[in-house]
């Protein structure tokens, strides 16, 4: 065991670690600005600076190793003061617009500056210095003034996505991370998966906000109709907004909350999540036996298409051609829903609540407008813009009596709800594709082998006359390995899900901002205990799914679904 001392209290540890985390593990605080536990330590922002027994100079406790007999301090007036003054001199290049930044509240660096009680005496080296606002993204948008240079970002896009739109350039001062040819990021070949935005500790990378557009929609309806949508995995995620833990299921509060903010319905992503299980299943069925392009791929994850637009068209043909369930739901709302209500579509405004900061630009696409050219989906809130609005209008999210979504466009069943996690759209598809294919269940509903974190993972179904091989993806750097394999024919399936995020929809960069390392395996438990306890499983089994095949749309892959759940993609 390694021996060693913090504060002069001893302590041992079995494995090999850094200080940082021996601190951590043993509830000793330590300031960081750049380090997170999903990414590499880089030992940028100096906060961390720790003395040690050996040597004089303090070193950084993210990146220096545990030795045998070292002696650490964090607390001493040395270390704080190199705190303090590390501090000042970030603030002395940062641009201070806290009061309207879309990181006010959840600020990394304004926590620390409060809790150091840093003032903000140093001239500013210069003001305004890279004068750099990229808002050509639907998405997210860019404030380079605010930039900290902790990594995250530049990490978060190319380690974990794969994505490399981020790199840092210059030096000192000038340092920035930048686009290559410093490209406006729409111009890029982002994909709009907003990794670079859950990483950011600070306001330099953040979704393009739809806050106060939403306050001014539900405090100024003139008439309009107003209704939320909510995503499967807002539900186990929008409890850290409020200091819940992650995983925490808060899908009754996260509707009544919406109901106080002014919402007139508010109705479930989920309902057509297994309204896609309908359409995609048969798709499936109808590209296997007929000879269509396989695999299929599904199309659910906005980020996803865009990498496909982006970087790989020849494989346009294989994806599949429904709606992301966001779309599907918009599109029955104001072509549909609103003719049912007498209403017209012009007057129904429909504001989504999405774990994902692409499904901003998802919603922007001409190809779901409506006929008279209106967006079908008006607005898009991630889960971290919705607990901003819960919490500007001061609602008492934890005391708040659950409260149901509104019928039928509400009803859903735990097939839809797994959509949120990784390997949860394959399985809600086996498990009704299976079932109607070959007319008996599912030996198991609790389909393990599509579960859990791996990158790639694999399973062969035996399907009556053939066995179908399906692939589930997540993260961007796996889809990029998986698709180079796919074209290499290394490996071959009919069906395949992709997930831009690790984890899927709960891994999502709109989602609550974590520090922990294990948020993602708790909010995922939480998806999985939603759907163990709901009584209907199996999408085809959803009564209001049945019902508005039988009074609107038919069947699957009528010639009304393929008008309102169906879509094409851009070359
Ligand atoms: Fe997802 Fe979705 S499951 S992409 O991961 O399919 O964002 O949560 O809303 O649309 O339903 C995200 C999550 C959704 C969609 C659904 C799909
Ligand atoms: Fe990279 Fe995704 Fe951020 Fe685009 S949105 S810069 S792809 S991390």
């Amino acid at each position: 065991a390694i021996k060693f001392t913090i504060n002069n209290k001893k302590y041992e540890s079995k494995t090999a670690k850094t200080i940082l985390e021996a601190c951590r593990e043993n509830d000793i605080y330590v300031p960081t600005l750049c380090y997170h536990p999903m990414l590499e330590p880089v030992g940028k922002c100096r906060l961390c600076l720790v003395e040690t027994n050996f040597g004089g100079k303090m070193v950084p406790a993210c990146v220096t190793d545990l030795r045998d007999g070292i002696e650490i301090t964090t607390n001493s007036p040395k270390v704080v003061n190199s705190v303090k003054s590390n501090l000042g001199l970030i603030l002395a290049t940062h641009n201070q617009e806290c009061t309207s930044c879309e990181a006010n509240g959840r600020c990394e660096l304004q926590d620390l500056v409060y809790r150091y009680g840093v003032e903000d005496k140093f001239p500013k080296i210069f003001e305004k210095s890279h004068n750099m606002v990229d808002s050509s993204s639907p998405s997210l948008i860019r404030d380079m003034d605010k930039c900290v240079l902790c990594y995250r970002c530049v990490q978060a896009c190319s380690l974990l996505q794969g994505m490399d739109i981020l790199s840092m350039t210059g030096r000192g001062v000038h340092a920035i991370p930048k686009t290559a040819f410093d490209s406006p990021i729409k111009e890029t070949e982002c994909i709009n998966c907003g990794a670079c935005s859950f990483y950011c500790p600070v306001g330099a990378i953040a979704e393009h906000s739809a806050v106060r557009r939403t306050l001014d929609v539900l405090e100024n309806k003139n008439g309009k109709i107003v209704i939320f949508q909510t995503a499967p995995a807002t539900r186990v995620a929008i409890s850290e907004e409020f200091g819940m833990e992650p995983g925490d299921i808060s899908t009754g509060k996260m509707v009544a909350a919406i109901r106080k903010l002014g919402a007139d319905k508010v109705f479930d992503t989920n309902f057509t999540a297994d309204l896609t299980i309908m359409e995609e299943g048969s798709e499936l069925l109808h590209r296997v036996a007929n000879g269509g392009t396989l695999p299929m791929f599904t199309s659910c994850c906005p980020g996803w298409i865009n990498m496909v637009e982006k970087l790989y068209p020849e494989f346009i043909p294989n994806l599949s051609s429904c709606r992301s369930p966001q779309g599907m739901l918009s599109s029955i709302i104001k072509n549909h829903w609103a003719e049912k209500m007498g209403v017209k579509p012009e007057d129904v405004i429909v504001v989504s609540v999405m774990p994902c900061t692409a499904k901003k630009d998802e919603a922007r696409r001409e190809e779901l407008k409506t006929e008279s050219g209106i967006p079908e989906t008006d607005i898009v809130l991630t889960t971290r813009e919705l607990g901003r609005l819960i919490k500007l209008k001061k609602i008492s999210f934890l005391s708040l009596e659950d409260s149901e979504y509104n019928n039928p466009l509400g009803e859903s069943t735990g097939a839809a709800v797994i959509f949120g996690n990784t390997g949860g759209v394959m399985e809600a598809a086996l498990r009704t594709a299976y079932e109607i294919a070959l007319k008996k269940p599912m030996p198991t509903l609790n389909y393990t082998p599509v579960r859990g974190f791996q990158g790639i993972k694999e399973a062969t179904i035996p399907f009556g006359e053939i066995d179908l091989k399906v692939a589930v993806v997540h993260q961007a750097s796996n889809i990029r390995n998986y698709l180079k394999k796919l074209k290499n024919g290394e490996v071959e399936h009919h069906f395949v899900e992709f997930m831009i995020c690790k984890g899927g929809c709960i891994g999502g960069g709109g989602e609550p901002k974590s520090l922990t390392s294990d948020y993602l395996e708790r909010r995922m438990k939480g998806i999985y205990n939603i759907d163990e306890k709901q009584k209907i499983r199996k999408s085809h089994e959803n009564e209001a799914v049945k019902q508005i095949y039988e009074q609107f749309f038919e069947k699957p892959l009528s010639h009304k679904s393929h008008k309102l759940l169906h879509t094409h993609y851009k070359d």
